[in-house]
């Protein structure tokens, strides 16, 4: 009999257009690990609403980051691909976690004491629960695996803490999930501030470059990229934290490792090795846009996808919210 597969739970936000940080680093991650895993990839816009948004924005990245994906690789007959506002049980079950979760541990969170200090004084109820919300999102389908970044291990660990708590005050009711540790992931900083990681909502455009930028837009940015008053090529995250930044993006896009990219270079400035590293990462985009531009046009197959997703995903997470709402003492008739 074929094993069943572990089930493994993801999540990104259409906080903005996904940047090559959020495809290096997870989206193509993810395609790999389709055939191994019975995976559950969500567009998790409710997440997207703990900071302000523009209504016709956040519509318009939600659909794009949804046929993104697709354009990306992630197959609908192998995963299941869906919108996390579409499943109310997300929310349901985020609420009564919300009651089996303490103050003081969402207030240690790290990304909301980093997201808080930008929302001035009228700081989201949203932002500072956004964990408890996720750790619904894991724990509705039963995900035996997380594959999380080095900023979200503290939401995970509060999830297993949730999960764990709730458990051993009824009785197993969710399945405590694990970290996927995989092939370790690109972490991709910003081009304009390379010490800090390239984000989709950074206010300087210049400072990521998303999977929709034109060919040419994208060398540009790779030719404004911060380096250093060094010529050599030579990776040192601390010493060159640009030119590193570059040859991860670089080695990233061409499968080529360090030692090769600085023999690549010698003796050439960083005009030729920024063109380079822009022009390999259109090349690896293209595609990606080509398919991208061709899925925009295609609605039925859109809405075809979302709602045997929905479907899906509804009735999954419905059957563990129906069991919690047992446990906790709510009636039913
Ligand atoms: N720069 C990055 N390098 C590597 N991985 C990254 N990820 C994000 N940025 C980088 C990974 O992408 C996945 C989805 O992330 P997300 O959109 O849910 O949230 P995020 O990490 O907050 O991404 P952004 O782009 O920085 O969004 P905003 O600007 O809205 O906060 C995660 O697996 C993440 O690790």
């Amino acid at each position: 009999m074929e094993e069943k597969k572990k089930i493994l739970y993801s999540g990104i936000q259409p906080s903005g257009s996904f940047t090559i940080g959020n495809y290096f680093g997870a989206i193509k991650n993810w395609v790999n690990l389709q055939d191994d895993y019975d995976c559950y990839f969500c567009v998790v816009d409710l997440h997207a609403l703990t900071v302000p948004q523009v209504p016709k924005d956040l519509r318009k990245n939600s659909f794009e980051s949804f046929i993104t994906l697709l354009a990306a690789g992630i197959d609908p007959e192998k995963s299941t691909l869906y919108f996390q506002s579409h499943v109310s049980a997300h929310a349901e079950l985020a609420w009564l976690l919300n009651c089996y979760s303490y103050m003081g541990e969402l207030g240690r969170m790290t990304q909301f004491k980093d997201k808080s200090k930008k929302q001035g004084e009228n700081i989201r109820v949203g932002l500072y629960s956004y964990p408890v919300l996720m750790a619904a999102d894991i724990l509705l389908y039963q995900s035996d695996l997380v594959p999380v970044g080095e900023d979200q291990k503290q939401h995970l660990e509060l999830t297993r803490d949730i999960a764990s708590r709730f458990n051993n005050l009824y009785s197993p009711t969710f399945k405590i999930p694990e970290p996927y540790i995989g092939k370790k992931g690109a972490r991709i900083m910003s081009l304009q501030e390379p010490e800090k990681k390239m984000s989709k909502s950074d206010e300087n455009i210049n400072a990521f470059v998303t999977l929709q930028d034109p060919r040419d837009v994208i060398i540009k940015k790779f030719k404004r990229a911060i380096t250093d008053s060094d010529t050599q090529v030579r990776f040192d995250r601390k010493e060159k934290p640009g030119v590193s930044n570059l040859m991860e993006i670089y080695s990233c896009a061409t499968g080529k490792d360090f030692k090769d990219i600085e023999k690549e270079f010698e003796g050439k400035g960083y005009g030729d090795f920024k063109t380079a590293v822009g022009e390999a990462v259109a090349d690896t985009l293209a595609p990606i846009q080509k398919r991208f531009a061709e899925l925009k046009e295609d609605k039925a197959y859109i809405k075809e996808i979302v709602e045997n997703s929905t479907a899906k995903t509804n009735r999954a997470a419905n059957r563990t919210l129906g069991k919690v709402k047992r446990k906790v003492g709510l009636f039913e008739v």
